[in-house]
């Protein structure tokens, strides 16, 4: 195929269907990152499932399971994606992917590697993680790649209910007593890091973004979407009263913008290793889940097959 038809098409802002002819890096590239992005989305159940048993009220409850059961589902639209993709030269099948996960082969969301302490990361998951989260897919929705350029619209939508009721969890506590503020502060503090983190290395750092902007799957650069979050973000931490835990973060007339410190580069860099503080932990929990549940999957394929010529 011609690769600068291929370019011109895709950045006239046309999409790119399923069966249709695609260069085969921007297959691969589009594999990568719907599958991390998928296996992101069910990993990152985890640190919040740590929670549902010790909700503080059963509406608390009832909400966070909603939330928990919506990430496994944009995990199966962004597997779902992935298998379109499949073409017999890449390991699409969710299987495969799956399996590359468990290995430690295939990565996931950096954020999801932390330890949720106490109640009030509940809040700080919701309205820093998924906050972050929708400040980059927002861009995604309009990635050249169809079926992944929709699955995000729903996602974007369930995200910004997510956003909300962990804002909303900080809210109540910040009005709370003195120690309830006081564990709302120690949860921004632990999170505000890794969830700049959650945009990717600094631009001249970024091996992929050159190619996926040109293919327009990435829209936006790593940097700008951090400073975006990071712009819209703090007058959030002030109007609960919080401190954003960086004492470089200061408003620059002349840029328009927040300037912020450093991130801690070291520590996202063990965590790609796999040396995160709760990475083997997650993997782990992960591969139990997939022996122990095995009997399920093997019931619904044998009922499928006992019924698949039965029509009703
Ligand atoms: N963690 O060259 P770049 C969510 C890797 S969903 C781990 O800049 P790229 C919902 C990157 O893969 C959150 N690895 O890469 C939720 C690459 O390695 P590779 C997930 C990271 O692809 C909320 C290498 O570093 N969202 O939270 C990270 O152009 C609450 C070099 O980086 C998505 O996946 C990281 N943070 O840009 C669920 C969105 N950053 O693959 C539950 C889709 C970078 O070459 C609870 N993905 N790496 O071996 C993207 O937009 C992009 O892939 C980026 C990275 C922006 C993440």
């Amino acid at each position: 195929m011609d690769h600068n038809k291929f370019l011109e098409y895709v950045q006239a802002e046309n999409k790119v269907e399923p069966k249709d002819m695609m260069p085969e890096d921007y297959r691969k590239l589009l594999v990568r990152q719907i599958s991390q992005h998928a296996h992101s989305e069910v990993v990152g159940m985890l640190p919040e499932a740590n929670w549902i048993t010790r909700a503080p009220s059963l509406r608390r409850k009832m909400a966070l399971l909603a939330k928990i059961q919506d990430e496994a589902g944009h995990g199966l639209y962004l597997y779902a994606a992935t298998e379109t993709l499949n073409d017999g030269t890449v390991n699409a099948d969710r299987d495969s992917a799956y399996s590359d996960m468990l290995a430690g082969k295939a990565k996931y969301s950096s954020i999801f590697n932390y330890p949720t302490l106490s109640w009030a990361d509940i809040g700080a998951i919701g309205w820093l993680v998924d906050g972050a989260a929708i400040m980059n897919q927002v861009m995604l929705m309009g990635n050249s790649y169809g079926p992944y350029a929709r699955a995000m619209v729903r996602i974007c939508k369930e995200e910004s209910f997510h956003q909300r009721q962990g804002y909303e969890i900080l809210m109540t506590l910040c009005r709370g007593t003195k120690q309830q503020k006081e564990m709302a502060q120690q949860a921004l503090n632990r999170f505000w890091w890794p969830a700049l983190m959650m945009f990717g290395p600094n631009d001249d750092a970024s091996p992929n973004s050159q190619k996926s902007m040109n293919y327009r799957v990435k829209r936006e650069s790593n940097d700008s979407l951090r400073q975006r979050f990071v712009d819209v973000t703090v007058p959030q931490a002030e109007f609960l009263g919080l401190k954003i835990p960086d004492e470089n973060l200061k408003w620059n007339e002349e840029r328009g913008h927040y300037d912020f410190g450093d991130l801690p580069w070291d520590e996202f860099m063990e965590g790609l290793k796999g040396n995160g503080p709760a990475n083997k932990k997650r993997l782990q929990t992960k591969i139990n889940a997939q022996k122990e549940n095995a009997w399920v999957k093997e019931a619904a394929v044998a009922y499928a097959e006992k019924f698949k010529n039965v029509t009703t």
